[in-house]
């Protein structure tokens, strides 16, 4: 076998054995959905869902991949016929498989026109979506669609060549609605809360201001449930690529590497033919709401919090911070102490061994999950993460010394991406300028700081915000991770004498 050969539809038959292959003929498959964002996530879990009902009840499931905006997949799985490789690691072991159900991908970066051919065709009785927070052009304090966004503004005036998601969907469904009138559910599988409900109501939104009964005819055809997805799955590097080729002798450009653990709770509201995912493991549920808060609450606030204290501890992934005492420490009391009393029960999983095996798998060390990426976007994460439980907490009048951390640590994040901070790194969040500029104007009161971040009302809403306990909170940690030993507040919070080595 020559090492370059590059995984595709001829080369499946000569996989080494070490690879497990769709179980079905690809050949016969047809394709009845299609999914916006074809990133590392969905290919590892969704679509491994999709794959496991297509071996099990051979159904019209194939996706067609569309990708709306960076990067280009022509050359990756365009290249591969939609086939890539997926890898489950936990530390030394690994499984290996490829993945057979996306048939095509079709790039619509530079124009709406490819995506909309997709997705208004009476093929497609399913759209699935992984696009990230900022694809829904809502604002995450409220949910509402944020009319501000310059994408948002021109599809209010241009209906026909949409630039947002939203808008998008809205012209899909509309001429959905002109040429065939076929319902269609479209399922989010991003990780935001109720990503069903907001999905569904920026959809709405921008819908009712057509001027025709577009409105009504989507509230009767179309359906947006919310679900929750779990598997942890970073970015796939150069080196993710380099051993694939070492260990099983051939190229793939679309490898994705992922943790053994997956889970997907999908709320039961459908509009016509959908796929039985539950016959693959998925759970459909009539709210998922207890499911996601676990999620969020435990596994995702545990990331955020260790990404941004990881980042100050000079630490680069989640199990490099795990392997720290002080943080691994600091998490688990954070979680059980404060997060856990504001979860309602979910069946079946008691909220304490949640956090056990939730922090078991941080620990993977083959899962090289970066630091700054998961800080990337944390004021789109934050919201549903840590500030919802410490509303609630204020709320009932319980304590958030240790949830008011991770804010501070968010906060010092994007203001030492500043200049006047000394440019520690390179922040990517839709916010991270605004508060960049604060800090250069402001620089190092801190209580003037935290009162402008604290001022940013589509991000902490005004009553959280108006909170002496929370502000103070914040202005302790921020002045201890100003500092020039930033950890010494998070040691002096869990109790521990001051460090003098
Ligand atoms: C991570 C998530 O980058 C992040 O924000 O916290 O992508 C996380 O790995 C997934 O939600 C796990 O299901």
């Amino acid at each position: 076998m020559s090492r370059s050969e590059m995984l595709s539809p001829s080369f499946l038959g000569r996989l080494p054995n070490a690879v497990r292959r769709p179980d079905y003929d690809r050949g016969s498959l047809a394709v009845g959905m299609a999914h916006i964002g074809v990133g590392a996530f969905h290919r590892c879990h969704q679509a491994e869902y999709t794959d496991d009902l297509l071996g099990q009840r051979f159904d019209r499931w194939g996706v067609v991949g569309i990708n709306i905006r960076n990067p280009l997949l022509a050359d990756t799985l365009g290249r591969q016929s939609g086939l890539y490789t997926r890898l489950l690691r936990e530390d030394g072991k690994v499984d290996a498989r490829v993945i057979g159900c996306m048939l095509s991908v079709v790039d619509s970066q530079a124009s709406p026109q490819p995506a909309l051919e997709v997705l208004a065709s009476p093929e497609f009785d399913v759209i699935t979506l992984t696009v990230t927070e900022k694809g829904y052009c809502h604002r995450p304090a409220s949910g509402d669609l944020n009319t501000d966004l310059p994408d948002v503004v021109h599809d209010m005036s241009n209906p026909g060549t949409p630039r947002s998601l939203p808008g998008l969907l809205v012209r899909a469904l509309e001429l959905r609605r002109l040429s065939h009138g076929r319902p269609v559910t479209i399922i989010s599988c991003d990780n935001i809360p109720a990503n069903g409900a907001i999905l569904g109501n920026v959809v709405r939104s921008l819908a009712q201001r057509r001027g025709d009964d577009l409105l009504s005819w989507i509230e009767a055809n179309a359906a947006f449930p919310s679900t929750m997805v779990d598997r942890i799955v970073p970015a796939t590097s150069a080196a993710d690529m380099e051993a694939l080729q070492q260990d099983y002798g051939y190229r793939d450009n679309a490898v994705v590497v992922g943790e053994p653990f997956r889970q997907w709770v999908i709320e039961n509201r459908f509009a016509g033919r959908v796929p039985q995912w539950d016959l693959a493991g998925a759970t459909v549920v009539d709210d998922v709401t207890p499911f996601e808060h676990m999620k969020m609450r435990i596994l995702n606030a545990a990331q955020s919090t260790l990404s941004y204290l990881g980042v100050l501890a000079g630490h680069a992934h989640t199990s490099d911070d795990m392997a720290d005492p002080l943080l691994a420490g600091f998490v688990r009391r954070m979680l059980l102490e404060e997060s856990v009393p504001t979860l309602q029960p979910v069946p079946g999983m008691p909220a304490e061994d949640y956090v056990e095996q939730s922090l078991a798998r941080l620990r993977n060390t083959a899962i090289r999950h970066r630091n700054h990426q998961i800080a990337t976007d944390g004021s789109q994460k934050i919201v549903q993460r840590i500030l919802n439980p410490i509303r609630e907490r204020l709320q009932r009048g319980q304590g958030i010394a240790l949830l008011s951390v991770p804010v501070a640590a968010w906060m010092t994040y994007l203001i030492c991406s500043s200049a006047r901070f000394g440019k520690k790194w390179v922040v990517e969040d839709p916010y991270g300028d605004r508060v960049a500029a604060i800090a250069e104007r402001v620089g190092h009161d801190v209580t003037a700081l935290v009162a402008e971040i604290l001022a940013i009302d589509t991000i902490f809403d005004p009553e959280l915000a108006a909170s002496a306990v929370f502000r103070d909170a914040i202005v302790a940690s921020l002045n201890g991770f100003l500092s020039d030993d930033p950890l010494a507040c998070v040691r002096h919070i869990c109790g521990l004498a001051p460090d003098r080595s």
